[in-house]
């Protein structure tokens, strides 16, 4: 049997009639619930009490006894008190957006990274909402502690959440010093890291599984992929470099989740290129454009290298995808599924990584030879000349190659002409 529930919102220019059925889409993707129905209400702020007008709840609430519905989802992030308000009127479960999406995140991952990340966003998401619910809380670990003088059940639990959260947080500053050791071993090898973002369920993994000629094919559910997978690619022109599949964004996403991926997202941080990857079959592209860049720029603001690949262009007609070319300015035009669009896909990426070559004179001290091997093994060394200092170089390579090995000799006396 199904959960039955019914979904309400506001629209106004920020949230559209798509933002709902978006909800609808990630309640469904969630877990074992029937959407029976939809309440809406035009107004440029929500209620700052009950979110909807007197009104609008009175029809939810009609709508709840009519349907026998079981839970009401808002398509905000309700406050605390919104929340236990609208709770107390309809008398049903409420929960909102960020407790559905933190829901799927908490079921689908399974890295113990992934899973720490996942408890940390919830428990910070339920830590103010922590009024009365002091008993759901007893699975968060061995037993209520010893109670304080004048401590009252709900003040422990919150202390109890509080140390949780310190906990994982140290669990999870331990994992991302391991990874920044393999990521400098990255480093050192000088392999171009390339990133997938976008929105959920634009495609990433199906591309990604296409550009590494893996098996895996790609997931219908939303946010189907929570950790970060990194795969090497080979170049028919010469030259690899590592792709890595990144977790989906949408639209509203939490902020308690943004800030626990942090370090998954580091690979989005770390990328020489981003593959912005985009769904052409949906609409809203433009919207879920601006999504994905706010997010990336929340994780790291600096200028960086991206393209947009324009994914599932075999569900367009021929004079569809025509009709996209003349209006979208940049980007490749790709199908992940049928491999449309791959050559050059991969041809634009060798030129973004490699061709864009830039010629520069180094004088490298002795000490360094693994810099000079590093520079006869990625780039073309067109003069070298013995000094007494070190080796003098003029090379000819790629901006992300030569900056690296610019921020490597950054140390030492005149290292560049
Ligand atoms: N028709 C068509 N479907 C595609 C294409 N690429 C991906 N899909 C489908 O789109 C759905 C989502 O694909 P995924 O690769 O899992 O998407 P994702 O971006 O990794 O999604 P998350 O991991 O949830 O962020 C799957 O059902 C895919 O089969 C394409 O080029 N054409
Ligand atoms: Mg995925």
């Amino acid at each position: 049997m199904s959960t039955k529930c019914l979904l309400f919102g506001i629209i106004n220019n920020d949230n559209t009639d798509d933002e709902l059925r978006e909800l609808k889409a990630l309640v469904e993707s969630s877990g074992n619930y029937e959407v029976l129905g939809v309440v809406t209400q035009r107004r440029p702020q929500p209620e700052p009490r009950y979110y909807l007008g007197k009104g609008k709840l009175e029809a939810l609430r009609d709508m709840v006894n009519r349907f026998e519905a079981e839970l009401v989802v808002c398509d905000d992030e309700l406050t605390p008190s919104q929340q236990r308000n609208i709770a107390g009127f309809l008398e049903t479960a409420v929960t909102d957006r960020t407790g559905i999406i933190l829901d799927i995140f908490a079921k689908r991952a399974n890295t113990a990274e992934g899973k720490i990340q996942v408890e940390l966003a919830r428990l910070k998401y339920i830590l103010p909402r922590l009024v009365g619910r002091g008993t759901e809380l007893s699975r968060l670990g061995g037993g209520i502690g010893t109670r304080g003088p004048g401590e009252t059940k709900l003040e422990i639990d919150r202390r109890k959440v509080r140390q949780r959260i310190k906990e994982l947080e140290r669990e999870l500053d331990a994992i991302t010093r391991h990874r920044d050791v393999t990521r400098r071993w990255r480093k050192q090898r000088e392999v171009p890291l390339v990133s997938l973002v976008g929105y959920t369920n634009a495609g990433k993994s199906t591309l990604m599984a296409a550009l590494t000629g893996s098996e895996r094919v790609g997931d219908p559910r939303l946010f189907a992929t929570l950790e970060t997978t990194g795969r090497r690619v080979d170049l028919l022109g010469g030259g690899h470099f590592v792709l890595s599949d990144t977790v989906g964004f949408i639209n509203k996403l939490p902020h308690q989740l943004v800030a626990s991926f942090r370090a998954t997202l580091m690979e989005v941080r770390e990328a020489d290129l981003l593959l912005h990857v985009l769904d052409v079959s949906t609409p809203g592209m433009e919207e879920r454009i601006r999504t994905v860049e706010k997010v990336v720029a929340e994780i790291d603001d600096r200028p960086r290298l991206e393209l947009k690949v324009y994914n599932k262009i075999d569900l367009l007609s021929p004079a569809e995808v025509e009709r996209l070319q003349m209006i979208l300015p940049e980007g490749i035009m790709v199908s992940a599924v049928t491999g449309q669009g791959m050559p050059e896909l991969l041809t634009k990426i060798q030129e973004l990584l490699f061709a864009d070559a830039t010629e520069i004179t180094l004088n490298i001290p002795y000490s360094r030879g693994d810099l000079v091997n590093l520079l006869y093994d990625h780039s073309q060394v067109l003069q070298r000349k013995h000094l007494p200092s070190g080796i003098r170089l003029q090379v000819r390579g790629s901006r992300p190659l030569l900056e690296r090995v610019l921020q490597a000799l950054s140390g030492e006396d005149n290292y560049y002409e």
